[in-house]
């Protein structure tokens, strides 16, 4: 049998990546059931691609990717069920154009929440609840979204007393992105030290983890996997990739003489940087219960458009004939 990276873990945690329709489909769709034993749908599961419409309901792609999960007998992660991002126009306003009042608004996460949550019951055994709810800017506190801005810091209760009505036996997480840098850290850790302490139904906290060869340092990961596990939670990498630029938030065009090589230089780094929070995910099984890569192979990353459009970025562990890259193995051997 040739083993996958599902193997090696085996004795740790399930592996996982994130799936979009094509993906499920030819040489990738076998490197997925080959390498992994877990799925995100990267982008079918967003209230914006469900119901693009009031009343509207799109479920083919989310479907397929479970259909496909299904057959190769992989667990699926929900992604995601309130987002400020990727929702439909609709979703706020009235018929009218007029801002909804909080009753409508946590009314219509409600519906949404207990119609996909129990769509997909058998089938998805974890959902983000909430994603990216804390703001960019260290000096406050709830992103400035819709959600808050017409709900107050309610919505996040709600959402995740919804998700756990509709499916008790659901795992519930708060995901987020730079959850290792100390500031963003301690406001998540402030979060999610008051859902617990409210007795709301959140039984994990993912750290995205879209990290790069500069950040996390070791003992930066390892003080947030401590800190989120005092607070009883499991603690899941949900959006795993290694960038070999620093990070960047903001859209911006490519510079003209701006260098995206893969040099061996950035090869080493990230071999040593992959190295390192493998390690440390080994080192901390008792409470990581899953580590999800986001997309199958560095032709297909986000980070190839994102933040700067055509910049060709090499954050995963298959390059982009799919085959396994030499840091493959600072992966699957220690
Ligand atoms: O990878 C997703 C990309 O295809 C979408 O265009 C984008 C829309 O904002 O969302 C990406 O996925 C995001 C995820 O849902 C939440 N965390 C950040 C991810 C990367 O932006």
């Amino acid at each position: 049998m040739i083993m996958g990276l599902k193997d090696y873990y085996k004795n740790y945690f399930p592996v996982g990546v994130a799936v979009n329709t094509h993906s499920i489909k030819g040489n990738e769709a076998s490197l997925i059931s080959k390498e992994f034993n877990s799925i995100t749908p990267e982008n079918a599961m967003k209230w914006a691609y469900i119901e693009p419409k009031q009343d509207i309901y799109n479920w083919k792609d989310a479907d397929s990717i479970v259909a496909f999960a299904k057959k190769n007998h992989l667990r699926i992660r929900g992604h995601n069920l309130c987002w400020h991002e990727q929702n439909p126009s609709w979703l706020f306003v009235d018929k009218n154009g007029n801002q909804v009042s909080k009753d409508t608004l946590l009314q219509r996460l409600k519906a949404h929440i207990f119609r996909v949550v129990n769509r997909y019951k058998d089938a998805v055994y974890a959902w983000d609840v909430v994603n990216e709810a804390i703001d960019d800017d260290s000096t406050k506190f709830l992103r400035d979204s819709k959600w808050h801005e017409i709900c107050g810091e309610d919505f996040i209760d709600s959402a995740f007393v919804y998700a756990h009505e509709a499916d008790p036996k659901a795992q519930l997480f708060y995901n987020d992105y730079n959850a290792e840098r100390p500031e963003k850290r301690e406001r998540i850790y402030k979060l999610l030290k008051g859902l617990r302490a409210k007795g709301i139904p959140v039984t994990g906290v993912g750290s995205q983890a879209h990290w790069s060869i500069y950040e996390p340092k070791q003992d930066e990961l390892e003080t947030t996997i401590k800190e989120f596990a005092s607070l009883g939670l499991k603690v899941q990498i949900t959006e795993l990739d290694l960038s070999i630029f620093p990070w960047e938030k903001s859209r911006r065009k490519k510079n003209p003489n701006e260098n995206d090589e893969y040099s061996d230089q950035l090869k080493a780094k990230q071999a040593a940087q992959y190295k390192m929070i493998f390690d440390v995910f080994r080192k901390y099984r008792q409470y990581i219960n899953g580590v999800t890569f986001w997309n199958v192979s560095d032709k297909d990353s986000w980070l190839n458009h994102y933040p700067v459009e055509g910049r060709k970025n090499y954050p995963l562990l298959f390059d982009s004939l799919l085959h396994r890259k030499a840091v493959y193995w600072n992966v699957a051997q220690w």
